[in-house]
């Protein structure tokens, strides 16, 4: 047991770590009890940073209440995935997992390029946890106060640059998983696994919050740089990787009512070498490991301690604890975001194509068995990949030219590649939410599609049709779906209400502004259909909404959002 002391103002998180015997608390005495559905208040939270949520179906929770039964509590589980590549083998079994143990039968693609599936019952948590073992994958913190799934911008055969970046991406995900044996003991039943009872980086008590780390090869910010506590902005020389520019404390989630919070981007802190890349990431780590609010839960993320710190004392310490001095930053411009739909052709000769797949939903519909097309092209071409995206989408890789009719042919007879799909659904969002969202206050996953097919009406009437706009909208605001990066962002406040934010521009370097609170789907179309009117008219040759909302100053830009994202808030009325 860890003997670190900790004051009794800390907060609950921080007792329930240091007691939690590096992560094992009484999980196994819980998956013994038959009596519950679930785990214990405290287990629950311990699970997370195994990779697992506790949840209950949101939809029935009254049916079963008016019946006088335990909500239907079953758990979520979330892969680790780095840079998001999955075997079709590795996919095939889970795929058949999805389709016989889970409440739901789905397989979720979230926005950190990796998958979920929801609605595992207790008594299948074991098996899914030897399966993914069996299969060389694991869930090892992708959830609880630890370094997530690492993103890396997709397709790593499209340049050696990308593929010398997903390793790096995989090294580093590696570097800072926790150590301690507890998820091979509980879930793997593992009894030749030594004891391991030292977290070195992470320490002991963890991190004070989650933690996100992302790579991105410019000019593509497909991963949302600005969402996550630590990026690597690839630089290179004659195509070859050679070292990264380094941003800190990105984040996007914000508590309504608390000025206190509010969605930051991250900031420059200069360039480093290669050979310094995991001293680096570690040192960022552990100065936000030693650094962070342990007392109040809403304040740790990298962003505030950096806030509150200043970034020069931050960025200070980062050199001292990495033993390096930060270069400055080498040149990089951001100028595409988002997937690349279809035929990409690799560095191998080989083909891979880029299937858009609704908020990331991977399950067979009345009229399109987008699982089962899945599910037999993996099959049929054994030894591919899928390459999960950070936009909750899925690339097929290492397809030979011989092979691409035939596997387009599949791909379309399952709907998976449909013509009439506009860009403006490709530019397009939700995160999970109802049913399945504790946090959920509005719907967003089951709510999007109706909603664009309204924009795209709109769109179409004033001749925009080949236009988008980056559209995002998130149940509540923790910003899952980074709604915080959009052009158009809606953020649940209460079923059927959003709050409006306008404003971010098409790469993701600028955080929308409110423009209206607590308005229900009626209200937010007027205003876009009036201003998508004026961005038509008006526009200057090749200027996005989010630019054009801007200049004509329907909305402020947020320029510093630690000081400016709810004062201008209140002058743009
Ligand atoms: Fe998230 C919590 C889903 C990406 C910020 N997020 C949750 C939970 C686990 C709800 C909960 O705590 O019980 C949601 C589960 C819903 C469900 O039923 O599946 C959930 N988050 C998701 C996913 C699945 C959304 C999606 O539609 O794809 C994404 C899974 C990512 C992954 O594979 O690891 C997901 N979450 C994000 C992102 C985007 C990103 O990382 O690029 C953010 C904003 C970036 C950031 O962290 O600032 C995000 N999620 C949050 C937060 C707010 C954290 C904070 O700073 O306060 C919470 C709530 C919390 O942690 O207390 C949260
Ligand atoms: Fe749930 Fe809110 Fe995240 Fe949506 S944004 S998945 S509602 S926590």
């Amino acid at each position: 047991m860890c003997s670190q002391k900790l004051e009794v103002t800390l907060s609950g998180n921080e007792r329930l770590k240091r007691d939690s015997n590096f992560l094992r608390g009484t999980i196994v005495e819980d998956l013994g009890n038959k009596l519950t559905g679930g785990f214990s208040e405290d287990n629950a939270q311990l699970i997370r940073f195994h990779g697992m949520y506790q949840q209950d179906d949101r939809d029935l929770r009254i049916e079963r209440f008016n019946q006088k039964l335990e909500p239907l509590i079953n758990i979520m589980l979330r892969c680790r995935l780095p840079g998001g590549i999955i075997t079709a083998d590795q996919w095939l079994n889970i795929d058949n997992f999805a389709k016989t143990h889970t409440l739901y039968g789905s397989i979720r693609l979230t926005t950190r390029q990796t998958f979920q599936l929801h609605g595992i019952l207790k008594p299948k948590l074991k098996d899914i946890h030897k399966l993914l073992n069996k299969l060389g994958l694991d869930s090892i913190a992708t959830a609880g106060d630890v370094n997530r799934n690492v993103l890396c911008t997709s397709n790593p055969m499209e340049s050696e640059l990308h593929h010398q970046t997903y390793v790096w991406a995989k090294n580093i995900s590696s570097y800072l998983l926790p150590k301690s044996s507890a998820y091979a003991e509980i879930w793997l039943d593992d009894k030749k696994t030594e004891v391991i009872d030292c977290e070195p980086i992470l320490g002991c008590t963890y991190l004070p919050r989650k933690f996100k780390i992302s790579l991105a090869i410019p000019p593509q910010n497909d991963v949302d740089v600005h969402a996550n506590d630590l990026n690597f902005v690839a630089v290179s020389n004659s195509g070859n990787l050679i070292g990264f520019n380094v941003l800190v404390g990105g984040g996007l989630a914000m508590t309504y009512g608390d000025t206190n919070t509010y969605p930051r981007k991250a900031t420059e802190f200069g360039y480093i070498s290669l050979n310094d890349t995991l001293k680096v990431a570690e040192a960022v780590v552990t100065t936000q490991r030693d650094w962070g609010d342990r007392v109040c839960r809403k304040y740790a993320k990298t962003k505030y301690t950096l806030d509150r710190l200043g970034i020069d004392k931050f960025r200070r310490e980062v050199e001292i604890r990495s033993g390096i001095k930060f270069l400055p930053v080498v040149p990089y411009i951001f100028s595409e975001r988002g997937d690349r739909f279809g035929w990409v052709k690799g560095i191998n000769n080989y083909w891979y194509l880029t299937l858009f797949i609704e908020n990331g939903r991977v399950l067979d519909y009345s009229n399109r068995l987008l699982k089962t097309g899945l599910a037999e092209i993996a099959r049929i071409h054994r030894g591919c990949s899928f390459r999960l995206t950070a936009n909750q989408n899925l690339i097929i890789t290492d397809i030979q030219k011989e092979d691409k009719d035939f596997i387009e042919d599949l791909a379309r007879k399952y709907n998976l590649i449909e013509d009439s799909i506009t860009l403006q659904r490709k530019a397009s969002m939700a995160c999970v939410s109802f049913p399945t969202c504790p946090l959920a206050m509005a719907e967003a996953e089951r709510f999007l599609p109706k909603f664009v097919t309204k924009i795209e009406k709109i769109l179409t009437k004033y001749g925009l049709r080949d236009n988008s706009i980056i559209l995002r909208v998130t149940g509540c605001p923790n910003g899952c779906a980074r709604a915080m990066l959009s052009e158009i962002g809606l953020v649940g406040r209460a079923i059927g209400r959003y709050n409006l934010y306008l404003g971010g521009d098409r790469i993701g370097t600028r955080i929308p502004r409110l423009y209206l609170e607590n308005v229900t789907e009626k209200k937010i179309l007027d205003v876009l259909r009036n201003t998508i009117k004026r961005w038509s008219y008006e526009r200057y040759v090749g200027e996005s909404y989010g630019d054009y909302v801007v200049r004509a100053q329907i909305v402020k830009p947020v320029l510093d959002s630690s000081k400016d994202f709810y004062v201008a808030c209140k002058a743009s009325g």
